[in-house]
């Protein structure tokens, strides 16, 4: 029995809807099918999952079970090889609790150089069966980056995404990100369409519906490319923009408005406040803008990272060792702003 029930309020469209459930109703929604074997989901009334349910996508959005626009606020991992204590079922729910947080990315580096193994499914397992218990959601990231063309490593991502799509495929709360950002001589319609649609049709054998979010050109900068010749006949697609508010402004904001304007679903599956080295400085101004413009266009994001890794762009302060219950000012200026801004949202 979780010790965190305390309500089964309905909610619809965030707002409570209905009564306080006796403790014998709560009980016989506490196991789903959808769980892994040993996950316990909690229920207090008022978990992400509870407030969306099942996501889809609807036109440029993603959508909740009762097809309402929903903007998701998220944190992710930095990669879980090198920072893997941060997998802490209690720090996830800091961060639900906390900050507002209703999505945790967990970042897989997939070059061999930066210390990818099939150690780490392990790893991905714990924090999706954490957001899981804890009704988050949870994107599971293939972080192509120094690979640079994710048809470098793809057939280690097939392998990669037969597990997880397998595993997976009824768990409601999972999303896939197939290729963090594709950079370098990367081109979207001669290289990461293909491949995606080579992993779409993987994951698509065991899980018919899940949303998979597709990193675009340039460090998925290029969405307005991606606009230009998006992947057909699937559903639940979406493309992933990122930003670093000390590099980009009304530039980047452009590409994003078009692809907007032409219908693209897009999920800023990463962004920080430094610059897009993760270090330099800060623009807490220019976050802001951006901020502002996701949220008028419903467009859900996950800010990097949850680390104390010494860099301006991770939430922890390098001298704080806690994975859980970090007090104000045991956050970066980026984590300080990001709970700031988190705990504004409507
Ligand atoms: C950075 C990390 C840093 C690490 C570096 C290389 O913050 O500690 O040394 O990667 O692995 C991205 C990438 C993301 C980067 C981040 C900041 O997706 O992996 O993390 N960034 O540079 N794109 C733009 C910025």
């Amino acid at each position: 029995m979780p010790t965190e029930i305390v309500s089964a309020v309905l909610y619809e469209n965030g707002k409570a809807a209905g009564e306080y459930g006796s403790a014998d109703e709560i009980d016989a929604e506490v196991y789903t099918e959808a769980s892994t074997e040993t996950a316990v989901i909690e229920k207090t009334g008022n978990t992400p999952y509870e407030k969306y349910g099942k996501l889809t996508v609807l036109g440029r959005n993603l959508v909740g079970a009762d097809g309402n626009p929903i903007t998701l606020q998220g944190v992710s991992t930095h990669g879980i090889a090198w920072f893997p204590q941060y997998i802490d079922k209690e720090g996830f729910r800091t961060l639900r609790d906390n900050m507002n947080t209703d999505v945790i990315r967990l970042a897989v580096y997939s070059g061999v150089n930066e210390g990818y193994s099939k150690d780490l499914y392990e790893k991905v397992d714990e924090g999706v069966s954490y957001a899981l218990e804890l009704g988050m959601y949870a994107i599971i990231d293939w972080h192509v980056l120094e690979n640079g063309n994710p048809n470098t490593d793809k057939e280690n991502a097939k392998e990669f995404f037969t597990y997880m799509a397998q595993k997976y495929c009824d768990s409601e709360n999972v999303l896939y990100e197939i290729c963090n950002e594709p950079n370098g001589n990367v081109q979207w319609e001669r290289d990461i369409k293909p491949y995606a649609e080579e992993i779409i049709k993987i994951i698509r054998q065991y899980d018919d519906d899940g949303i998979i979010i597709v990193g675009t050109p340039t460090w998925s900068q290029d969405v307005d490319i991606a606009a230009q010749s998006p992947i057909e006949n699937q559903k639940n697609i979406m493309y992933a923009f990122h930003f670093y508010a000390a590099t980009h402004g009304e530039a980047l904001r452009n590409k994003l408005s078009s692809a907007v304007e032409a219908g693209l679903p897009v999920f800023v599956t990463e962004f920080g406040i430094s610059e897009a080295s993760g270090s330099g400085s800060i623009n807490k101004e220019e976050a802001d803008r951006w901020i502002s413009f996701l949220r008028e266009n419903n467009i859900s994001c996950v800010c990097w990272n949850l680390s104390n890794k010494n860099e301006l762009c991770a939430l922890i302060n390098p001298e704080c060792n806690k994975t859980s219950d970090w007090d104000y000012s045991e956050l970066t200026d980026s984590g300080k702003w990001l709970f700031d801004t988190y705990n504004n949202a409507e």
